[in-house]
């Protein structure tokens, strides 16, 4: 099922997003149809909020070398903490929500996560690179931060102006 991906301004992206607690069949679904939705959008990363739902999911399905994206490598992260992070990394972000708006984010270079699987088991994880970058930028989500929240005064202006004109057209 595909579901409808919210845009800024919409309020419910600045939603807290709660801890899961049941690794049931609704979380299956759910999952499911977040995969289904952000390939057909053509995204890497989803937070389930993005879908309307606040909770603390996220899921990320990098393209390999071949430039495909395989629906069996997608990971599902659930309930994630960082443990540790070190170094920083710039790179140029977008975001299913904020469509069409791409601008370089500074991040941890590397970090190490612990979270859920699908079935509630725990899990550990060191990421660098773009997979870093993309669980940071989700995880930004499940406490209602947007990528373009973290933008310079003046970058965050040239944002705002792009926005507007994107409202006006026909
Ligand atoms: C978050 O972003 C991310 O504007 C995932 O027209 C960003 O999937 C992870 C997208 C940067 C790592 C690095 C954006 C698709 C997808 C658009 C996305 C668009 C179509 C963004
Ligand atoms: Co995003």
């Amino acid at each position: 099922m595909v579901l409808e991906i919210l845009h800024y301004p919409d309020k419910r992206l600045r939603t807290i997003s709660q801890e899961v607690v049941s690794f049931d069949t609704d979380l299956h679904t759910l999952l499911d149809a977040m995969l289904e939705s952000m390939l057909e959008s053509k995204g890497i990363g989803l937070a389930a909020i993005q879908v309307g739902v606040p909770k603390r999911i996220l899921i990320i399905n990098l393209p390999r070398e071949d430039e495909q994206q395989y629906p069996q490598d997608c990971l599902e992260i659930i309930n994630p903490v960082i443990t540790h992070k070190e170094g920083t990394i710039l790179w140029k972000e977008g975001c299913l929500s904020v469509p069409d708006f791409y601008e370089e984010i500074e991040r941890s270079a590397k970090i190490t996560l612990s979270y859920q699987d699908r079935t509630g088991t725990p899990k550990m994880l060191q990421a660098e690179g773009l997979l870093s970058v993309a669980i940071q930028h989700e995880m930004d989500h499940l406490n209602g931060i947007l990528f373009v929240d973290k933008l310079s005064m003046l970058k965050r202006k040239k944002f705002e102006k792009e926005f507007k004109k994107t409202l006006k057209m026909p």
